[in-house]
């Protein structure tokens, strides 16, 4: 008896936290919650499906005061914002629309679970973005490029007679951080995807997500009149191509009225284009911006293209688009990737950002972590999405940023809009790692306001996803802000860029030198390693990117001296010997760096372990044995990269640092067969 007594105070003192749990709730766990408020503390008009989710949210979730739910039309220039105010005795929220009202009860929530002040509250909320999207690089066969989470969330075969419940959960957890639009499938796409039987499964997607105020969008192969309608070609020009296009169009709104639009990837990595006919990106992208505009469709067309020129890759985007600006149509985005070269764990802003002065412009980003270890290394996003958006282009002056002219600021835009290619996949915590939550929900909440902190979402998510305990919080917190740093240091530090290993993008190869290929596929032809130094030499003596920045960051980049050091070797070839503003030379900056990449993960599994008492056992278990692997990977991206580039600067390893645990060339026999699947 006495025993059993014992077992059950043992119970009674285990934490809730420690049961386990799978993550399937992402940031929505409401941990605490019983029930919320009852129906008659919750006064609204009207019966529209986004309401019902908003009255739902609110009668399971909220503890707090009585509410209102208010649409009310002179609050238009809040677009889908919404104000939330304490008055009284009770909470008002106001939106234009419901969808406004729905992301109200959704902030009110991040509030209380969050453990907020939900008292005295005068909020007024705008989206920084009229279009906030996921972009889904997913295969209509369920395979996903450049995913990580297992197979897609899509089940295209299953469709549009099966439907997985995780289509809403996927909708509501998007609307709840104001995520309000969709590209299901992959830019590198199917023709497939504009048949009759697609877009029958299109609509189904399209109907669940409806009332979370997301709209679906497609890829589109530019081929599809040809490959899909059986015309001769595919020109843009050829009016049997616009009517088959303008039908296609038609069609598709038939059955889906709010149909997003289009997003193309034409001329780049052997996609079909307009430039298979002569004609030009702008000619492309007109023809189908034509076509959608009657029923306010648009395109988002990417300006990610570079041919097997001799031209630095760096440049070619630029070099491209500069010459068509102010030849799109306004229905017409140029989609741009946060880089010029390609989601490189640093590069320098893409140059075209500003430069195109009558085209409206969107950036790309990756949450997926292509170049950022998969789904295995634990590396938070939002301070590398904060870097760009921050990022001064001097295009209009200083304070010209990425994020002001993207949003509408600087560029009176008739349409702003965010992207970023998801994470998700069909595993049960939707990304892979759990840590890899934090991406998604960051780029939902900075699409919605890019002035947050990244410490802020950072906090944010924790509170929701963990605990709120500050023992819990801040060092997370402190793993999370450094992590993108730290994943720099250990694979790519000082501005070197993609010397991943070809294919799969995941472990090092400096030495790649894929003879016969395109050099521009070669890590070699990034790096320039000889005997007198690492870099490409970007400034006028070398490929001259640096003359697509505005003044003075022409200057700035140009010049050794006055370049940050962390993309040094970004625009110069730089001395081993270069003495760096600390004192050392480039090649101790080097071994440093790597040395400090290691360090840190090995830190972050401390500091994980440390925390177990406060997480559940399986989530625990996942993140400890992901940080297990981040460090071994960190362990072979310092020797590989030190040993291979030891060779040209014949220097020692700094005496101070570890030394290498592996030989060269084992680690050149190393082939991985991993994650990509086109
Ligand atoms: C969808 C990189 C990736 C490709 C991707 C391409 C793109 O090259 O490695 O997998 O293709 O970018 O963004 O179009």
């Amino acid at each position: 008896m006495q025993n059993f007594k014992a077992y059950i105070l043992i119970f009674l003192l285990i934490p809730f936290s420690i049961f386990a749990e799978d993550g399937s709730k992402l940031w929505l766990r409401f941990p605490n919650a019983k029930n919320g408020i009852s129906a008659d503390k919750i006064i609204s008009k009207g019966n529209n499906p986004t309401l019902e989710i908003a009255k739902k949210e609110l009668m399971n979730h909220w503890k707090g005061q009585a509410l209102e739910l208010r649409t009310d039309k002179s609050l238009k220039h809040l677009k889908d914002g919404y104000t939330i105010k304490s008055i009284q005795n009770r909470l008002v929220i106001s939106a234009e629309k419901e969808i406004g009202l729905l992301y109200g009860v959704y902030h009110l929530l991040r509030l209380q679970e969050t453990k907020s002040s939900t008292s005295n509250l005068n909020i007024t909320e705008k989206p920084s973005y009229d279009v906030r999207i996921l972009n889904h690089w997913d295969n209509l066969d369920g395979t996903i490029e450049r995913g990580y989470a297992g197979y897609s969330l899509w089940k295209w075969e299953d469709l549009p007679n099966k439907i997985s419940p995780r289509y809403e959960e996927y909708a509501r957890a998007n609307a709840s951080i104001g995520i309000n639009a969709t590209v299901l499938n992959n830019v590198n796409a199917s023709p497939k995807i504009l048949s009759k039987d697609y877009l029958e499964k299109v609509k189904v997607l399209a109907d669940i997500f409806r009332p979370y105020g997301i709209k679906v969008y497609l890829s589109v192969n530019f081929s599809s009149p040809k490959v899909l309608g059986g015309l001769e070609n595919s020109d843009p020009l050829n009016k049997d191509v616009q009517k088959w296009w303008k039908n296609k169009a038609n069609e598709i709104y038939k059955i889906i009225p709010d149909f997003g639009g289009f997003l193309v990837k034409a001329n780049s990595e052997g996609q079909p284009g307009p430039q298979d006919y002569g004609r030009t990106h702008a000619d492309g992208a007109n023809m189908m911006g034509d076509v959608l505009k009657p029923n306010g469709g648009i395109v988002m067309w990417r300006a990610f293209v570079y041919s097997p020129s001799k031209e630095d890759r760096a440049k070619q985007a630029y070099l491209e688009f500069v010459p068509l600006d102010g030849k799109f149509k306004d229905n017409v985005i140029v989609q741009i990737k946060n880089g010029p070269v390609d989601f490189q764990p640093r590069e320098a802003f893409n140059p075209l950002f500003g430069a195109l002065k009558k085209t409206p412009e969107m950036v790309e980003f990756q949450i997926t972590q292509e170049y950022l270890g998969f789904s295995n290394h634990l590396v938070y996003l939002a301070p590398l999405f904060k870097e760009t958006l921050d990022s001064d282009t001097y295009s209009d002056g200083k304070g010209s940023t990425i994020a002001k002219i993207t949003d509408g600021t600087l560029r009176p835009a008739k349409l702003t809009a965010i992207s970023a290619v998801a994470n998700i996949g069909e595993d049960k915590n939707w990304t892979g790692h759990h840590f890899a939550q934090a991406n998604w929900y960051a780029f939902g909440r900075l699409a919605w306001n890019h002035s947050l902190s990244s410490e802020q979402i950072a906090d944010e998510w924790i509170k929701m996803t963990f605990t709120y305990n500050q023992e819990f919080v801040k060092p997370v917190k402190e793993m999370m802000l450094s992590s993108r740093e730290t994943a720099v240091d250990y694979m790519m530090p000082l501005g070197l860029h993609h010397i991943f290993a070809s294919g799969h993008h995941y472990g090092p190869e400096p030495w790649g030198d894929y003879k016969g290929g395109r050099p521009d596929w070669s890590p070699v032809y990034y790096h320039q390693a000889n005997e007198k130094g690492l870099g490409f030499d970007r400034t006028k003596s070398g490929s001259n990117a640096v003359s697509q920045y505005f003044p003075p960051l022409d200057n700035i980049y140009g010049n050794i001296k006055t370049t940050p050091e962390n993309l040094i070797l970004w625009f110069h070839h730089v001395p081993w010997d270069y003495k760096m503003k600390d004192g050392k030379t480039l090649w101790e900056e080097l071994s440093y760096k790597y040395d400090t990449g290691v360090k840190n993960v090995r830190d972050y599994q401390k500091t994980w372990d440390v925390l177990q008492k406060f997480v559940d056992e399986d989530r625990f278990k996942s993140v400890q044995s992901r940080l297990k692997i981040q460090a071994k990977d960190a362990v072979w991206w310092k020797d590989a990269c030190l040993l291979y580039f030891q060779q040209f600067s014949k220097m020692p390893i700094p005496y101070d640092i570890e030394r290498p645990v592996h030989e060269l060339e084992d680690l050149k026999k190393i082939k991985l067969n991993m994650g990509h699947h086109n």
